[in-house]
């Protein structure tokens, strides 16, 4: 039996992440940070197949013995400050736990590597976020770097330093440039289900509007279910390497509106949705577009799910869940 360590577990990619490696008959830790957190007490009740390890990426000790307790095959380092809008506010914050995290977690697996003997495998999520001010269009594995944000420097800063240790210290490190992906589990933060959300409950009658920010930027956006198998295949192949997980299509956020809106028989969103300077960034990414040629060749990865399923599943499943809690405050 396989044992893998996740950081990151509660958020949407851990969830699915665990689920995929639970089905293939892993051992799966997750790490978890923080006193009586709510998000660990959930997961406890919905996934019990995760055994859970506290611990905090800022804590290079509680790392260390994080991968000790669990002496994981393969460790998937997920856990980041993951809201780019949030990370002008909190760039101190989003540079310790997004970026010098990823460097806390490589040196815990290569001190537990040295000291084992055992091969231990690692994943890092690098994110599209990197390419920022587009310098080629579709973007792959060679694209200069062009960070926006004090989030996409800090994904830069922890994708070279994974490249780094895998040429220094010849670790199994490979690093996922993962596009957008989206899921009935994302964070209402986020522009899918900020929209998906809100097109349930106006559709239900329970808000009157949306209020959003630029709806000129596109993003290729893909389904987080396929994306986890992306992160399972890397670390099952002879060398460490990156990759781009992408669909190769881009969509802007007026396309959005006009998929989620139309899954409940609305066309004119626009008496819907207003846009407000507050929801704006500082330094915005206009387009992205990923070439994932790589992956498909070498992974044999292929995303199952498109761009108009994805939306619809999302805004479908929150018309269940709106559905279900107006039931309950309305018996
Ligand atoms: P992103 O995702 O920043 O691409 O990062 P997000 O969904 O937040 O934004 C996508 C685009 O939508 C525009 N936008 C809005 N965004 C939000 N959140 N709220 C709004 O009201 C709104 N209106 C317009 C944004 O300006 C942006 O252009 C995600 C995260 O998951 C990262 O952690 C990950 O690394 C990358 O995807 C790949």
């Amino acid at each position: 039996m396989k044992t893998a360590l996740i950081t990151g577990i509660t958020g949407q990619d851990g969830l699915y992440l665990s689920e995929l490696l639970h089905d293939k008959g892993y051992k799966v830790f997750g790490l978890v940070q923080g006193q009586n957190n709510p998000k660990g007490e959930s997961l406890a009740r919905t996934h019990p197949f995760v055994e859970i390890l506290s611990g905090n990426l800022l804590d290079l000790s509680s790392l260390m013995r994080a991968v000790a307790d669990s002496e994981p095959d393969e460790v998937y380092n997920l856990g980041a400050v993951s809201f780019v809008a949030y990370s002008w506010q909190n760039a101190r914050l989003t540079s310790d736990v997004t970026g010098a995290g990823v460097l806390n977690m490589l040196e815990a697996v290569r001190f537990y590597r040295d000291r084992s003997g055992k091969d231990v495998r690692f994943y890092q999520a690098s994110s599209s976020e990197m390419f920022g001010k587009v310098q080629q269009v579709p973007q792959c594995e060679s694209t200069l770097l062009w960070p926006r944000s004090p989030y996409g420097v800090a994904k830069v800063y922890g994708h070279y330093m994974t490249i780094n240790y895998r040429e220094s210290y010849d670790m199994h490190a490979s690093s996922g440039i993962l596009f957008n992906h989206e899921s009935p589990r994302r964070g209402p933060e986020f522009v899918t289900r900020k929209v998906s959300q809100a097109v349930a409950r106006i559709h239900l009658g329970l808000q009157s509007g949306i209020t959003l920010g630029n709806l000129d930027a596109k993003r290729d956006w893909g389904f987080a279910g396929d994306y986890v198998r992306a992160m399972w295949l890397m670390l099952q192949q002879d060398t460490a390497d990156d990759y781009v997980i992408a669909t190769g299509e881009t969509h802007s956020i007026k396309e959005l509106l006009d998929v989620a809106f139309d899954e409940v028989g609305v066309s004119d969103w626009e008496r819907y949705v207003s846009t407000d300077p507050r929801f704006m960034r500082p330094a915005e990414v206009d387009l992205l577009i990923g070439d994932a040629t790589k992956a498909r060749k070498v992974l044999g990865w292929e995303p199952e799910v498109d761009f108009d399923s994805l939306i619809r599943m999302m805004v479908r499943h929150d018309l269940d869940v709106q559905t279900a809690a107006a039931a309950a405050t309305n018996p």
